[in-house]
């Protein structure tokens, strides 16, 4: 099922405001949050809780704040058009606005538009729904017109500065859907040294075997001209796209970009030269030999990566999905994989998680000292030990609904854990996480939020939200 199917699908009941303890019922589930801060409406309780809110885009995807400037991509005017936008984190004023086109597709369709920004010095990295790769300053025009880029599509004092751009379509002939892929997700790239190193998202049409391995899946570009630094046609077959972003890591004492690719193998390049040193697959060998036994088609046998796997130290924690749509085989396995072994040539799983009702999931995990927390796809949070993978508890049936998007993750002491329902939930860690609170916010909260001093930023498919942190979430540990 693709993200804006299930969307259409959705019944928004919302969260019953009765003052202090909440219920909310959503799709049967119930949970008691002790307090909701309320942000939606314009009253005395949510302009105590709300900095600012702007409306000047929604978003599927993670603010990223720098120097006192929120950056947001997503969707602008009735999501007519994809952007990038800079606000100001003092009252959200827009500073400056990249627009772009989208592919031609049912306005609910139209929901991805640009992925997170990667920022890096005065510039940002970030990608298009229809598979570009831009090069933006963080500046603006206010600077002045910077880059090989100055054929700058918007003049004025909100205009952006393109430094520079890259048609993934047009340049290497990747394979993507029009109407149908403009509900996926989009990949953020990573920076290394002086290269933007970016998924270009190839594929195949959906329940097919029809991938054409020649196009690149990754590719590697000079941060500030845009020139093709090197490529990687690897993986040679994939069960549908690849919208999983790269990421930065140091494995046995050498630094390397991982790659989540669309046949499920996570792979190893050297950053520079892009040279393959090793790869790991995902995939659970016994997985596939029982799924060819249950005479699954071919893309039914191996899963791919909906999202980058967490990379803490030297072990990876993450799993796989299958092709959207009904799928037969849902019981994807959770896995905690070392990456110094697999830099060996040898794959070693350091834990499985599997349960009768643990049907995968699409999100990150959430990893501290102690526990890996994983939302899974029927809504339940769950905390496993980060060192054996044994489930050490849950919370049953948050108000999701088959949310697919949004991660949970710690931010200081705390786990956020955004909902389809427009809550914001907030949980302590530990094995037993207790539910400390919920922020009442208004659309899906879909990107993870990101703290900055005492505000918390959040985007959802209504607004961005500057919040004011409640006294009982400020801690006294650095953010992690
Ligand atoms: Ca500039
Ligand atoms: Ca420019």
């Amino acid at each position: 099922m693709k993200y804006t199917s299930v969307l259409i699908g959705l019944l928004f009941v919302g969260l019953g405001r009765s003052g202090g303890w909440t219920e909310s019922r959503l799709c049967g589930a119930e949970i008691v949050v002790p307090v909701t801060w309320w942000c939606a409406g314009d009253d005395e309780e949510a302009k105590r809780n709300v900095r600012w809110r702007s409306e000047k885009i929604r978003s599927f995807f993670t603010p990223v704040v720098d120097r006192g400037r929120v950056f947001v991509g997503g969707v602008v005017r009735d999501r007519e058009q994809a952007a990038m936008v800079s606000l100001a984190g003092e009252d959200g004023r827009l500073l400056w606005e990249a627009d772009h086109l989208l592919f031609a597709a049912p306005a609910l369709y139209a929901q991805s538009g640009c992925s997170k920004p990667t920022v890096d010095g005065d510039r940002a990295f970030y990608q298009t729904q229809r598979g570009e790769l831009i090069a933006v300053d963080l500046d603006g025009l206010a600077d002045g017109n910077d880059g090989p880029n100055r054929d700058e599509e918007a003049v004025g004092p909100t205009g952006a500065d393109i430094v520079w751009k890259m048609d993934f379509g047009e340049r290497f002939k990747i394979f993507m859907e029009d109407d149908v892929t403009a509900g996926d997700p989009v990949a953020s790239p990573v920076v290394i040294d002086d290269l933007v190193i970016a998924v270009t998202g190839h594929g195949k049409p959906r329940g097919t075997a029809d991938y054409d391995p020649k196009p690149p899946s990754l590719v590697a570009v000079d941060k500030r001209t845009g020139q093709v630094a090197w490529t990687s046609n690897a993986p040679t077959h994939v069960t549908y796209r690849q919208w999983a972003s790269p990421v930065a890591a140091t494995v046995a004492g050498r630094r390397v970009v991982l790659f989540p690719a669309g046949d499920g193998v996570l792979y190893a390049f050297e950053p520079r030269q892009g040279t393959l040193l090793w790869k790991v697959d995902f995939n659970e060998p016994s997985d596939v030999a029982e799924r060819r036994r249950s005479d699954a088609d071919e893309n039914s046998l191996r899963g791919f990566f909906w999202t980058a796997p967490t990379v803490i130290g030297e072990t990876a924690y993450g799993g796989l999905r299958c092709e959207p749509g009904p799928d037969r085989f849902k019981q994807w396995p959770l896995l905690a994989i070392d990456l110094k072994e697999a830099a060996a040539g040898r794959r070693v799983v350091r834990w499985k998680f599997t349960a009768d009702d643990y049907y995968g999931t699409m999100c990150a995990v959430a990893v501290d000292g102690e526990m890996a927390y994983v939302l899974d796809s029927t809504g339940w949070l769950r905390a496993l030990d980060r060192q054996t993978g044994r489930e050490l508890g849950r919370v049953d049936e948050l108000p999701i609904c088959g949310a697919d998007l949004t991660s949970p993750i710690i931010i200081g002491r705390h786990l956020y854990v955004g909902t389809d329902d427009g809550s914001l939930f907030v949980f302590g860690l530990g094995s037993d996480f207790p539910c400390l609170g919920c922020f009442g916010l208004e659309g899906r909260v879909c990107g993870t939020p990101v703290r900055d001093e005492g505000t918390l930023y959040v985007t959802t498919t209504r607004a961005v939200w500057a919040l004011r942190l409640p006294p009982e979430l400020k801690d006294d540990k650095p953010d992690k």
